[in-house]
């Protein structure tokens, strides 16, 4: 390739979608329809729907879901969409883990350790949560998750935690 010409590589990443604010099932169907018409990014799969319990947080019940994206964009290009589209939801932070209209977290990003002031990749969060943890093995059940291993191990100890999927 000529060095002045860009590589554009794909990578999959796994983005977790929560709501509990609003139509909380609307949002998150409607967010599914926004991320299949984001630039530099196609939608290759996502997960059902689920209902689950605030997981350190207050408010209603969370609908959840996770969606696979095959992207160009990088990690902190995409992290500003997505951020974005929250915007476009009508997303407020009034204070740590408030409730929300839309909330969309990177999850995964290919293979990637990710460990700056902006953004943590894998989630931090996403051994130890039934709601990101299983509706990622919904659509990618023998996937990897850096630096942890088999994201199916973790999924006995998050049994505990109340969620439904839903129909
Ligand atoms: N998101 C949080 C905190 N707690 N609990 C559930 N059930 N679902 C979420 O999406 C969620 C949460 C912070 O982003
Ligand atoms: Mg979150
Ligand atoms: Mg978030």
């Amino acid at each position: 390739m000529p060095a002045t010409m860009a590589s554009t590589v794909a990578h999959v990443a796994y983005i977790g979608l929560g709501a509990n604010l609003g139509d909380a099932r609307a949002s998150v169907e409607q967010a599914i329809a926004r991320l299949r018409q984001l630039p530099g990014a196609a939608l290759l799969s996502h997960s059902a729907l689920y209902r689950s319990a605030p997981f350190d947080a207050g408010g209603d019940d969370y609908i959840n879901a996770v969606a696979a994206l095959s992207t160009t964009l990088e990690p902190l290009p995409l992290l500003r969409a997505l951020q974005a589209i929250e915007q476009e939801f009508g997303r407020e932070r009034p204070y740590f883990h408030a409730p929300r209209t839309l909330d969309l977290d990177i999850l995964l990003y290919g293979d990637q350790v990710i460990a700056t002031p902006a953004l943590t990749v894998p989630h931090p969060g996403l051994t130890q949560r039934a709601f990101a943890l299983l509706p990622l093995l919904d659509i990618a059940p023998s996937i990897l998750i850096p630096n942890a291993g088999p994201a199916r191990q973790f999924a006995a100890a998050v049994g505990a935690q109340r969620i439904e999927r839903l129909p």
